[in-house]
């Protein structure tokens, strides 16, 4: 019998971690653009935060960044260094730190042929984020090559943007029993765009296997959309039997809820009024992207950003929360400012995989050893702060190019170079 775990694989901040406002419609990331970034900080932040998550009793694993500057990209549009700024930072971009966005992932339980499934996400909307998904393929390929227990897709064509699991969530008793999937979608017509297709996420149900009866497709709120969630897992996030959302989350909340009802009949909704917390304060603090974990205790735990502290309405709403007699008992604070000011939370920078482990190729596994090895690494070679007039620069690139390949080195991983 094999031991179905969730697996939270974080994406390693890389290198060249930088604040260009690439992103419309993500009011963190157009807030911090051209201040100063420490992508060796940010590269610990996160390590200390997949620590933390360890020490809870959980598997952890990790994704790699990608290869950085894209010069092969700016190449291919005729531009170099010196043509567009935003095309430089593009093609700098850490962006695939975010891996909620990598890929959209149905566990074995659900699928037809009974094999966990993978689509690569087209990130079609924003440019420096679309160049990430064959890189991240290749990636995906060597961590989850078992073709015994996994399928790897190539992504949705790009006709219809999908951003991956960030507009996913799964609901089941147990996370290696059959869940029920639902598929979040946004419609064009609002001040930001609307990156995840509905036609994207009808694709993935189809092509995954999913059974219709338990699939679940739900608009996202326009207004959660034009409030700056450019990602349903900003105003929503799911675990086992549990859904923790903010009340305008979805153009129709009580009819979503219904409609999870309908397959999923457990189901659990803790629900934030914005009348408890505004949409637009719970965008600021990113109380939804938090990671709900299930811990080996059977109790659950939110990982929260220290960002939750600082709100007098949001600190409050989770006293009260954890006063009472709710499904989440813990919450735990955790400091990613570096992600955060780019508009990426504790659950922007987790893919979650059901697995069992031993299919997963060990060297995107964690343990303590090798965090203490990454965290060593990190400290030795990535660059101690960027300032984005320096993206660009050949000096910068030497660095960021050799930083990622001493920690591929490091983790017996140069077949990615
Ligand atoms: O796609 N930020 C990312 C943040 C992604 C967060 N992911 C989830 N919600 N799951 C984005 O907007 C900013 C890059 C810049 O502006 O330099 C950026 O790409």
């Amino acid at each position: 019998m094999s031991a179905q775990v969730e697996i939270n694989f974080d994406g390693i901040v890389g290198p060249s971690h930088n604040y260009a406002g690439l992103s419309l419609g993500n009011l963190a990331a157009t807030a911090h653009a051209g201040e100063t970034s420490y992508p060796r900080a940010a590269a610990l932040q996160g390590l200390d935060k997949m620590r933390g998550n360890m020490a809870l009793g959980l598997t952890q694993g990790f994704l790699l960044p990608l290869p950085r500057p894209n010069t092969s990209w700016l190449q291919a549009l005729g531009a170099d260094e010196t043509i567009d700024r935003r095309l430089v930072a593009a093609a700098w971009s850490a962006s695939s730190m975010w891996t909620a966005n990598a890929a959209t992932v149905s566990p074995a339980a659900d699928t037809a042929d009974g094999r966990c499934h993978l689509t690569p996400a087209n990130l079609v909307t924003m440019p420096h984020r679309a160049m990430e998904w064959p890189d991240t393929m290749r990636q995906l390929f060597v961590a989850f090559g078992d073709e015994q227990h996994f399928t790897l897709h190539t992504p949705v064509p790009s006709s219809f943007g999908d951003e991956g699991a960030a507009n996913h969530m799964r609901f089941c008793a147990g996370h290696g029993s059959a869940g029920v999937e639902v598929f979040v979608y946004g419609r064009m017509g609002g001040p930001f765009p609307a990156r995840q297709h509905e036609q994207a996420s009808r694709a993935i149900a189809r092509l995954h296997g999913l059974d219709p009866q338990r699939t679940v497709f739900i608009e996202q709120n326009p207004d959660a959309i034009a409030a700056g969630a450019f990602h349903n897992d900003v105003v929503a996030v799911a675990n086992e039997r549990v859904l923790f959302t903010h009340s305008l989350a979805f153009t129709d909340q009580h009819g979503a809820y219904d409609a999870i009802r309908a397959q999923f009949p457990e189901l659990e909704v803790v629900e934030v009024p914005a009348s408890a917390v505004s949409l637009e304060e719970a965008i600021k603090t990113y109380l939804f992207n938090a990671q709900l974990l299930s811990l080996p205790t059977g109790e659950m735990a939110l990982v929260v950003p220290l960002e939750c502290q600082e709100s007098t309405a949001v600190r409050s709403w989770l006293d009260e929360m954890l006063a009472g007699n709710g499904p989440i008992r813990k919450v735990i604070p955790v400091d990613v400012r570096q992600s955060m000011a780019n508009g990426g939370g504790p659950a922007c920078l987790r893919l979650r995989v059901v697995a069992d482990p031993a299919t997963v190729d060990p060297r995107f596994l964690l343990d303590g050893a090798k965090a203490d090895r990454m965290a060593e690494v990190i400290g030795k070679v990535w660059p101690e702060q960027i300032d984005t007039a320096d993206l660009g620069s050949d000096a910068l690139a030497a660095d960021v190019i050799a930083a990622r390949l001493a920690l591929l080195d490091m983790l017996d991983l140069s077949v990615l170079a």
